[in-house]
């Protein structure tokens, strides 16, 4: 582990029904963190998500697959999940060993299908904190108070806009960070530059960053007095908000990009880093005593004894044969490609 303390871990799972665009993404963030050295595009096969030759061939995800980065001292897990009907109970299960989630939409009208709104419930269930990050805003006819709205009616979440979009379709090029009010404009690399807010867009950034603090001061009655006392919230104050409200599943944070043009990328692992919580904190961990039977619960601590749980088994014909091994022929672990793939 590349990291010195069990809170610089964040098992993401990144949710969403298939074809919303999570592969996309979570390329992305392998090509930004520097994990692949390429952007992987599920359309021509060169997704490192989308592995198996049958994902290839239908190019969409059929299986949960995983990678890690290390994004600002800490290690995430990526744990990019299929949303399509019948695989579902394959994402439905590995939920349980994300410690939180990116559900990924389409800012398109009536575009959410009932498959995000089970996993939507499964995350409910399991307490799962979440952020939305709303892609292909690249795209025509697509709109970012579409997700939003999506999120507030069908999926009966309290969303927080963060973000909202520079430009539309071909003219996106990157967000308005309403928390930290400043402009973030994509660059070649994926990166994001600050700029200063355009101004056909500063009284809409204006108001956003007025309705993301009433609604994030509700988090607390103190907060909430000091909201009323003082008409703001101090920066501080109001990351503590977001925090706790993202923790304790009161409020959704909504951020926007594009995954297959990289736009917004940096700025959601930010909020990955800062908004999601290390497993340590979820609580215990409940399972059953294997000598007694009885329910048990465990804390999850680097100082309890030593629990496992099995989430996903994979079988892999080469496993154990070393000149087919994964990691064989100069394969980097973090860009690791399927045995079958490398004897192509
Ligand atoms: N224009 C555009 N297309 C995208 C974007 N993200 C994904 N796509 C396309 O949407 C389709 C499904 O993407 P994929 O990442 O496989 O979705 P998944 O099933 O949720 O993993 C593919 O054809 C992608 O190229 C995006 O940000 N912009
Ligand atoms: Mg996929």
């Amino acid at each position: 582990m590349s990291v010195e303390s069990v809170n610089q871990i964040r098992n993401l799972g990144i949710i969403g029904q298939g074809g919303g665009g999570k592969t996309s993404l979570a390329e992305a963030i392998l090509f930004d963190t520097g994990a692949n050295t390429r952007l992987g595009r599920v359309d021509d096969g060169t997704s490192v998500f989308d592995f198996e030759p049958e994902e290839v061939k239908r190019q969409q995800s059929l299986s949960t697959s995983f990678h890690h980065v290390t994004w600002k001292k800490h290690e995430i897990n990526i744990i990019d999940m299929p949303g399509y009907a019948n695989f579902l109970p394959d994402a439905l299960n590995c939920m349980r060993a994300c410690s939180g989630l990116v559900l990924v939409l389409e800012g398109t009208p009536g575009a959410l299908k009932v498959e995000a709104e089970r996993l939507w419930a499964r995350a409910g269930e399991l307490g799962l904190p979440r952020l939305a990050f709303v892609t292909k805003l690249d795209r025509e006819n697509t709109e970012l108070d579409a997700a939003v709205k999506e999120l507030r009616d069908v999926l009966q979440a309290t969303p927080l806009t963060l973000h909202l979009p520079i430009g539309s379709a071909e003219t996106f090029r990157g967000v308005v960070d309403v928390v930290r009010m400043q402009a973030l404009i994509a660059q070649p690399d994926g990166s994001l530059a600050e700029e200063a807010i355009p101004a056909d867009l500063a009284e809409a950034a204006e108001s956003a960053r007025d309705k993301l603090m009433e609604t994030a001061a509700e988090v607390s009655d103190e907060l909430i007095e000091q909201y009323l006392e003082n008409g703001t919230l101090t920066d501080e104050q109001l990351a503590t908000a977001l925090r706790q409200g993202v923790r304790a599943c009161k409020f959704v944070p909504v951020l926007a990009g594009s995954g297959s043009k990289n736009i917004g990328i940096p700025a959601l692992l930010d909020s990955v880093v800062e908004l999601l919580p290390a497993p340590a904190e979820l609580g215990p961990a409940k399972g059953q005593d294997p000598k007694s039977g009885e329910a048990a619960e465990r804390a999850i601590s680097t100082g309890a004894p030593l629990s496992l749980f099995v989430f996903k088994t994979i079988v892999d014909p080469f496993a154990g044969s070393f000149r087919s091994s994964r990691w064989f022929r100069g394969s980097s672990p973090a860009t690791p490609r399927s045995s079958r793939e490398q004897r192509r």
